[in-house]
């Protein structure tokens, strides 16, 4: 199978291509990356010689290089997009540029190529905010109700999936997933934040009170996942991802790491609160009943394994966290939103 993946030079798609190389070793891939600040160009160093890797640095919402690139492919799997919230409340249009427009463009290509097969990945975040102290979840059945400028683009973008599957026969699929964390992930994020934050002896920002909640996916958990759907799913299906769930306010987690690598709680450090600062959790049973999948690691696993990662690959992470708080500086934790 030849599969052109985007984005994949970002966290995800990176560790999807790598699970996908290792467990089809004889399909062919090619990432499409537009090398934007969250992508890595040595994710795949260790590739220049497998033949069935290339890369190919550019726009989703390209024409031209879409015309080239699609003949031949038999499936997209597509991760590109802009995808932090703080970022998407400082500078929203670059949101509507990737997940909208090049979502809406690289659609249109694939239904003008033959109708490509097409699995799009998109979030929990689409479905809006579970009230703090409730143990509701999203399911694929939940209405969409978006809260950041990311979100709305998001869930911009899952509708024109949706609309292209119905109008014009494209065979797709969706997938809302939760929170991932695992290596290659941009130290902006929460996770690799405080890891790299902690490895430097910096405080930790916990926004807000900390008691937000996240449902965490390890991203293996999330590359096998879609993998069952591009191989089992049904045509026109959406499937929700999640993980096991241990734990999932923010403080617990926090606190959580800083006992995983030993240090104090003294690092905390309240900050002031993200605007519109959402909850997700994720019912996976339709993928788990009508698919067989399951997540796999417990968080304390998945949680070692990334902070090891991190230890020992400080050269990868030390550009992009200078980069990243950089940002945070310049957004001074919102404190600056209004002025
Ligand atoms: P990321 O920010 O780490 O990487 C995004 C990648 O997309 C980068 O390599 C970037 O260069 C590329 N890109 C951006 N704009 C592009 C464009 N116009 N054309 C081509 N490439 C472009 O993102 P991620 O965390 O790996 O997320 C991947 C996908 O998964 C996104 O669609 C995101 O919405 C979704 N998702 C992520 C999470 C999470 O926890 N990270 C959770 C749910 C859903
Ligand atoms: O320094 C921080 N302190 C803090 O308390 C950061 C960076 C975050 N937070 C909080 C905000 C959130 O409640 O931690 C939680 C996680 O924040 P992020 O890592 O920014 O992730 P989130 O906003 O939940 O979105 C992520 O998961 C869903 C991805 O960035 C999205 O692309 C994905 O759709």
């Amino acid at each position: 199978m030849k599969i052109l993946v985007t984005g994949g030079l970002g966290f995800i798609g990176t560790n999807f291509i790598h699970y996908w190389l290792e467990t089809h070793p004889t399909d062919q891939i090619t990432n499409l990356d537009k090398v934007t600040y969250a992508a890595n160009p040595t994710n795949f160093d260790d590739y220049v010689d497998n033949h069935n890797y290339k890369f190919v640095k550019g726009d989703i919402n390209d024409v031209a290089l879409l015309d080239q690139i699609l003949p031949g492919i038999d499936l997209i799997v597509h991760f590109a997009a802009e995808t932090h919230v703080d970022r998407s409340i400082d500078d929203p249009m670059a949101f509507v540029k990737t997940n909208v427009l090049g979502t809406y463009t690289l659609l249109n290509s694939a239904k003008k190529h033959g109708n490509i097969r097409f699995h799009h990945i998109s979030t929990d975040e689409v479905f809006g905010s579970i009230p703090l102290g409730s143990t509701a979840q999203f399911s694929e059945t939940s209405p969409y109700d978006p809260s950041s400028p990311y979100s709305a683009t998001k869930a911009s973008s899952d509708h024109f999936v949706r609309a292209f599957g119905k109008t014009f026969g494209l065979p797709i699929t969706i997938s809302n997933c939760s929170n991932n964390y695992g290596p290659y992930a941009n130290p902006e994020k929460l996770v690799p934040r405080m890891i790299t934050n902690l490895i430097d002896g910096q405080k930790i920002p916990v926004y807000g009170q900390g008691a937000n909640f996240r449902d965490w996916l390890y991203v293996t958990d999330h590359c096998r996942a879609i993998d069952t759907i591009i191989s089992h799913g049904i045509i026109g299906e959406t499937y929700c991802i999640g993980g096991l769930k241990e734990t999932s306010r923010n403080i617990d987690l926090v606190k959580k790491v800083i006992k995983l690598m030993g240090k104090s709680e003294d690092v905390i450090e309240y900050v002031a609160d993200r605007p519109a600062h959402d909850n997700y959790a994720v019912n996976w049973d339709k993928i788990s009943t009508d698919l067989g999948w399951k997540p796999l690691e417990t968080l304390e696993s998945g949680l070692k394994k990334t902070i090891d990662w991190y230890v020992s690959h400080e050269s990868w992470w030390r550009d992009s966290k200078a980069e990243a708080e950089a940002f945070y500086i310049k957004l001074n934790n919102y404190k600056n939103l209004n002025k």
